[in-house]
């Protein structure tokens, strides 16, 4: 099976090379070998790119950056089109590859391509509203407006844990938006980004678009330092820990570029005792164990309101019971493993914190072993009790770990939500009207996401996905996140027969 999608999207060709849109440009750069996380095999190997290749890269991609920006915005868009029609076509065997290299869910797999479709659509439709507003002048016979233009070139650096569709968000509203892109995906998944690129060079040869309009470059944190020191690329939109981001902030900083930044949340789900306990427990459970516990809006914490803590607690630890660890391709498992053996161990480092700090274990952790967890990634979920102010607790670990937390009153829950240092997504569980609108006022979360009745994660493609505080301030995908993309130019024209000045000011000569 895997053989024929390596095939399909000519992963075992592009190994000698640097992919930069059609050419393979030979490099001497260092091997690299993709291994799944799911039975330790290993999948193929692909090449870092060395400093030369890069630097050819990005020049080409300003060269190409000067014909696209050229074309009009809805034929970029029917570019995009294609590419959202080819994408539904492969979905199946890039759903799958995904699974296969990341780890997640078959069914998680296909969601995170069906997220690229969706944002294929919506770029789409974008491609002719990138509009601006019309101001009125103070001065007569005058003319106020202004205008979006591309940026250039957009340097996307993207995490392991959605290896395609936190890139395909940032790279089609780029792209639509008339940048070109070049993109490094994380070390941990090189080969489903290869098959990305494989996918969008088809329609770009059919098309004659310039293959430098989307690049693909493969390398660790080097290469992101070089791309964030890099003046020749206008935007660094990141996806990752709060550690890479400031780094790359400070150096992008330092040339005064602009960075578009998706970090790390710490998310929590207020449980009212006015709540649907049966709905709780499915956004908290999924919350916490979907993709095992690695999404950046991955249920950390709950806070339980004391009167149903016991009840709920019940109900959680007899899920966690029923929930089945296995191999991710297979429908019945609800997950799979961590990335990779370093994630265990951050892992079983995060339980020895929390007991060292006085978390109570009520559904315990530990490392999954025998022939079905070979490949040494597989854990169980598990859940303690702590205080929100343990350091541990503070901090995002990229596993399925869950925190609870008792509270009496609303505001107190609301301040222990707010209480750490990211703020990408929040959630309460309440059928009161007075608790959910004091959760989503000016008062309530201070997160970039904030839902009722919904757990902290899948978001849907169509709002503003980013947050607050340490997650960064980035706003990416859908609303009016275009604009992070392109300059505004604001335009003034005369088409009187004087030269009035601004306020009132005369200069007579
Ligand atoms: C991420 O984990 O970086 O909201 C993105 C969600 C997904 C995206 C997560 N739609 O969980």
């Amino acid at each position: 099976m895997l053989e024929s999608i390596l095939e399909e999207f000519s992963i075992k060709e592009t190994n000698a090379g640097a992919h930069n849109g059609r050419q393979t440009i030979p490099t001497p750069g260092e091997l690299i070998t993709s291994f799944s996380p799911v039975d330790g095999q290993e999948i193929a190997s692909t090449c870092f790119v060395n400093k030369d290749t890069y630097d050819a890269i990005i020049a080409n991609a300003v060269l190409a950056f000067q014909e696209w920006n050229a074309v009009p915005a809805p034929k970029r868009g029917d570019i995009i089109r294609q590419i959202g029609a080819l994408l539904r076509e492969e979905k199946e065997s890039l759903g799958k590859l995904v699974s296969y290299e990341m780890g997640k869910s078959l069914q998680e797999g296909l969601g995170e391509v069906q997220e690229m479709i969706d944002i294929c659509d919506f770029a789409v439709g974008l491609s002719r509203q990138l509009h601006g507003s019309t101001m009125h002048s103070e001065r007569a016979n005058h003319r106020m407006y202004e205008q979006w233009h591309p940026l250039g070139v957009v340097g996307i650096i993207s995490a392991f844990n959605f290896p395609v569709a936190v890139w395909s968000w940032n790279a089609m509203i780029a792209m639509v938006c008339g940048n070109v892109c070049v993109w490094k995906p994380s070390e941990k998944t090189p080969l489903t980004a290869q098959a990305c690129l494989h996918i969008i060079q088809k329609v770009f040869e059919k098309n004659n678009v310039r293959p430098g309009v989307c690049n693909l470059i493969q390398g660790d944190k080097e290469v992101g330092a070089w791309m964030a020191a890099d003046t020749r690329i206008n935007l660094i939109s990141a996806t990752g820990s709060t550690k890479m981001g400031k780094a790359v902030n400070l150096a992008v900083a330092n040339r005064l570029g602009k960075c578009l930044l998706e970090l790390g949340g710490n998310n929590a789900i207020i449980i009212s005792k006015d709540a649907d306990l049966n709905m709780s427990l499915i956004g908290a459970v999924f919350g916490a164990v979907g993709t095992a516990g690695q999404r950046c809006t991955s249920t950390r914490r709950l806070i339980i309101h004391e009167d149903v803590y016991d009840d709920f607690v019940s109900k959680l630890k007899s899920a966690y019971q029923q929930l089945k660890v296995g191999n991710p391709l297979e429908a019945e498992n609800h997950l799979g493993p961590l990335i990779d053996k370093d994630a265990v161990i951050n892992y079983l480092h995060a339980i020895e914190e929390i007991k060292k700090e006085g978390g109570k274990f009520i559904v315990e952790g530990g490392e999954l072993e025998g022939n079905k967890y070979a490949s040494g990634c597989y854990v169980k979920p598990c859940i303690a009790e702590v205080e929100n102010n343990y350091a541990i607790v503070q901090k995002e670990t990229f596993a399925p770990i869950l925190y609870l937390i008792r509270y009496k009153k609303l505001e107190e829950a609301i301040a222990l939500q707010n209480d750490v240092p990211q703020g990408l997504s929040s959630a309460i569980m309440t059928l009161n009207l007075r608790e959910a609108e004091l959760f989503l006022s000016a008062k309530g979360a201070d997160c970039g996401i904030a839902n009722v009745n919904i757990g902290t994660s899948g978001a849907e493609i169509g709002g503003a996905f980013g947050g607050e505080k340490e997650t960064g301030g980035g706003r990416e995908s859908g609303s009016d996140a275009w604009k992070s993309y392109m300059r505004r130019q604001t335009n003034t024209i005369n088409y009187g027969n004087n030269l009035p000045l601004a306020q009132g000011i005369k200069f007579d000569f």
